[in-house]
């Protein structure tokens, strides 16, 4: 018997959108799955644009404050898809009322408001899940099965970017509905927390704990108009950042962030390099892993160099990671697909009591290294991040 999972979604935004879909989808691919979402309410200020929303996505009710959505018997997950700087008020008062959270990434603005988050959730025992959606694209999470099953190696060397460059005209206004990812008050931090976030969360899950980084940041444009106050104000996000770091087993890390590199639109790339292989991912080809096997698994032997080569794995068929729920192989996925396996996670956690990863304590790891991240950039040191995993 399929048990009905009902959502109550705050945010209407880009990332409403995107869980809606998986919320949608899920039925339909993952048949077998134990609890089906239901789209119970969503909840936002602004009436009028919050009731086409609930109309285009299937939501049976809307609230415009979500302080009542949280309390509502009929909701059994409270979905965060608010700027950076509501998840903490949110995620405690729905901790309060027992229920479940999916929250977007980043986790919080601070490590401190984290922590709060991870006391109150853990406090009240529920599940909870944080959306870092690029695990769980096959190839990301083909690559965990490579690293897992020892493919690669002694790691040397990780190394990731992410690169935009949507906010290089200094005409774009800071806060408001879709630009609050430049405003400091409700991000916490720019490419940091937006981007570098999922790199790290990649690389963390891929390559284990970052010890400590290195980094430098700039923001290259120093103010903006503010849409909210109607007047020019500081920009308190960091435009761009980069930085090196140390990983907890010896390797090396590279990773770039920035949102003034004309041309990109979302180049994100991830690299590990082993004694016994290597793995390279491209978001623009999410459907393909590339791997180079130095010495073979299987036959514990280096590979003939005149036959050794970069191999390009088409990630499309049913053994790979997610697909036997999709169509036949050589026949792709995309973006999208990354929530639905989400949500499709986070269900078979509640099946098996083995709750899907990244978990709120989990994701405050990720949040940790952010911070260690800014404060290297401010201190102009190496800075200790203070991961556990
Ligand atoms: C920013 O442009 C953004 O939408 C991020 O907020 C998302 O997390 C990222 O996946 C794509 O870029």
């Amino acid at each position: 018997m399929t048990k009905p999972l009902r959502i109550g979604m705050v945010g209407y935004g880009f990332m409403g959108r995107a869980h809606s879909n998986a919320y949608n989808r899920i039925g339909n691919f993952f048949p077998e799955l134990g609890y089906r979402p239901v789209l119970q309410a969503a909840c936002a200020r602004d009436r009028e644009k919050l009731a086409r929303f609930a109309s285009t996505w299937g939501y049976a009710d809307i609230e415009t404050d979500w302080r009542k959505l949280v309390a509502r018997p009929d909701i059994d997950v409270v979905d965060i898809c608010v700027p950076n700087n509501l998840h903490k008020d949110i995620a405690l008062a729905a901790a309060a009322n027992g229920k479940m959270i999916l929250c977007e990434k980043p986790l919080a603005m601070s490590v401190a408001e984290g922590e709060a988050m991870v006391e109150a959730v853990e406090r009240a025992g529920v599940p909870t899940m944080v959306w870092y959606n690029y695990r769980r694209l096959p190839s990301v999470s083909l690559a965990k099965q490579l690293v897992d099953e020892g493919r690669i190696g002694r790691p040397y060397h990780y190394r990731a970017r992410f690169l935009q460059d949507w906010t290089i005209s200094s005409d774009l206004p800071q806060g408001g509905a879709a630009l609050w990812r430049l405003d400091v008050n409700a991000a916490g931090s720019g490419v940091t927390g937006d981007l570098l976030a999922h790199n790290i969360d990649t690389a963390m899950w891929l390559n284990g704990p970052i010890v400590k980084v290195m980094a430098e940041t700039e923001t290259f444009v120093k103010q903006r108009l503010h849409q909210e106050t109607g007047k020019v104000e500081p920009v308190g996000i960091d435009d761009a950042c980069i930085f090196i770091c140390r990983f907890q087993n010896g390797s090396m890390g590279v990773f770039e962030s920035t949102r003034y590199a004309r041309g990109h639109k979302a180049l994100k790339t991830f690299e590990l390099n082993g004694a016994d292989g290597s793995v390279m991912f491209d978001l623009h080809e999410p459907e393909y892993l590339d791997f180079f096997e130095y010495r073979s698994k299987e036959s514990g032997q280096k590979v003939p160099s005149h036959t050794a080569g970069w191999r390009r794995i088409h990630v499309t068929n049913g053994e790979h990671p997610y697909m036997s729920h999709w169509w036949v192989p050589g026949l792709v996925i995309g973006y999208e697909h990354s929530f639905v396996h989400a949500v499709a996670d986070f269900i078979q956690g509640l099946e098996t009591g083995k709750p899907a990863q990244p978990d709120f304590r989990n994701a405050l790891e990720t949040q940790k290294v952010c911070e260690a991240v800014l404060r290297s950039a401010r201190s102009g040191r190496w800075e200790e991040t203070g991961v556990a995993l």
